[in-house]
């Protein structure tokens, strides 16, 4: 029963602190994975890593613009305001497929 208590305790201290984490990860072509859910009013670390070459991930509406590369992540923290559905986009020309990477973001 004590070990239920202290676990939950410490996973209340997390998400308090750390608030939510979201890792997408850029490859050529696309993001893994493709759509995230955040919620309105709710502090989140996107972080953006790439598996292979230099990518993009940014959003105007959302404000935001990431870069990553092999072995070097970007990571911003946001606060979505508003509900809806967003799409980032790749914002580094990357190569052929560059045009076709998007991300969905929901925001509820
Ligand atoms: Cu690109």
């Amino acid at each position: 029963m004590k070990i239920f208590k202290i676990l939950g305790l410490g996973a209340l201290l997390s998400v308090t602190l750390l608030g939510k984490e979201i890792d997408v990860t850029a490859y050529n072509w696309g993001y893994e994975p493709k759509e995230i859910v955040l919620k309105k009013g709710e502090p989140v670390k996107l972080t953006l890593i790439s598996k292979e070459g230099d990518h993009g991930l940014g959003s105007k509406d959302l404000g935001f613009d990431l870069e990553a590369s092999p072995g070097k992540a970007q990571s911003v923290e946001i606060t979505p305001n508003e509900v809806g559905e967003y799409t980032a986009k790749c914002t580094m020309p990357c190569g052929s497929g560059h045009k076709k990477m998007f991300l969905k973001i929901k925001v509820e």
